[in-house]
């Protein structure tokens, strides 16, 4: 069984000349020349005056190469390409359809170069009208290599329960195409108090990232997506945040609502559990087995599927980001093998068997 990495990101060459090009958060610079480009992508990166600020970006980001490299060197056979945070989020709605295609392009280009060994979900035009959203995700469907789309959690710039994005559930849900929903946003920075900068990223990548995911797909669940798109599937980065640890919580908070058990007695509401189990898969990026088997009681062995998030979390001695193993690859691997323990079955369906159903890897 091939081990397949679902949670992989790069920046494709027109993306990488559109962040050099930038001066407003997300770009790319060089501050000092001795410490090389940095990528500064999430909000609270921009408030710091250090010229280390974000993270050092080289070709592991960009240069599919690299990518192969990584692959090599940890036994990956398969990866399914994204488009790393912030997606087209800052794009100007008259440009936005244009830079979507670009994109997707040089995707499918990608993976086109190493047939077999590459896929990508693709990346949408959300700041462009409705129209131009649903004709990419059709457009996509025809591209060989794409197998769903990567978003995060703003939506149209409202969130995932604005009703306005029901054309996009909807054509998500008539292609069958999986969406790859992933985090960027954090929580507010007064959160993390007022000593957050003695932290580094720890509180918005360990809490920040997975509380917001959270709190997206809960907005999607009270908001009835689910119901009215029974079909639609969702791939939950990060293990789903918190979601299989809450969800019992957040059934109770519903069924102690006046005002939502209300609605729901009028209109069939699923329930969380019937979610997590027909329409949520969960990456295993959660680098413990506890956090596993939360997942793995949520949505089932089925739906849980192995992924790395490189080039992010690369170890921090440089040797080894040149040629050893990276810490954040093996110690996924290690969860998922300390969860499943003997079962040789079950570690590769995790590892790779999921996927290859799920996102049809194998045609
Ligand atoms: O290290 C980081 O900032 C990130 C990020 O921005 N996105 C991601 O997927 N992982 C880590």
């Amino acid at each position: 069984m091939p081990t397949v990495d679902i949670h992989t990101h790069m920046y494709p060459p027109l993306l990488m000349s559109l962040l050099r090009a930038r001066q407003q958060i997300p770009y790319v610079r060089t501050f000092d020349a001795r410490i090389g480009p940095r990528l500064i992508i999430l909000p609270t990166e921009e408030a710091s005056t250090s010229t280390a600020k974000g993270r050092p970006i080289g070709p592991a980001y960009f240069d599919i190469s690299a990518k192969i490299a990584f692959m090599d060197r940890h036994g990956i056979d398969v990866s399914v390409l994204s488009l790393a945070n912030p997606w087209l989020d800052w794009v100007a709605s008259g440009e936005a359809a244009g830079v979507a295609r670009g994109v997707n392009d040089d995707m499918e280009g990608m993976c086109a170069g190493f047939e077999g060994r590459l896929f990508f979900f693709g990346t949408l035009p959300l700041s462009a009208s409705e129209e131009a959203v649903v004709g990419e995700v059709q457009r996509l469907k025809g591209l060989k290599h794409c197998r769903g789309v990567v978003m995060g959690t703003s939506g149209l710039g409202e969130g995932l329960d604005d009703a306005m994005l029901d054309a996009l559930w909807r054509v998500l849900e008539e292609e069958g195409m999986v969406l790859f929903l992933h985090p960027h946003y954090g929580l507010p920075d007064e959160v993390y108090g007022p000593r957050k900068s003695e932290y580094g990223h720890v509180l918005p990548l360990a809490m920040g990232f997975p509380l917001e995911t959270t709190i997206a797909v809960t907005r999607m669940l009270l908001s009835g997506v689910f119901d009215r798109f029974p079909k639609l599937q969702v791939l939950l980065a990060h293990s789903g945040g918190t979601l299989p640890f809450l969800a019992g919580r957040i059934e109770s908070c519903i069924a102690h609502d006046a005002h939502l058990m209300k609605q729901a007695a009028a209109g069939g509401r699923r329930d969380v559990w019937d979610v997590l189990k027909k329409n949520i898969y969960l990456d295993a990026v959660v680098y413990s087995q506890l956090g596993l088997k939360a997942a793995i009681e949520a949505s089932g062995k089925d739906r849980l599927m192995f992924g790395t998030d490189h080039p992010f979390f690369p170890p921090l001695e440089e040797e080894e980001e040149g040629g050893g193993e990276w810490l954040s690859v093996t110690s996924n691997v290690k969860a998922v093998r300390d969860a499943m323990g003997e079962r040789k079955e079950d570690v590769d369906g995790i590892l790779g068997g999921n996927a290859v159903r799920v996102l049809r890897l194998g045609v």
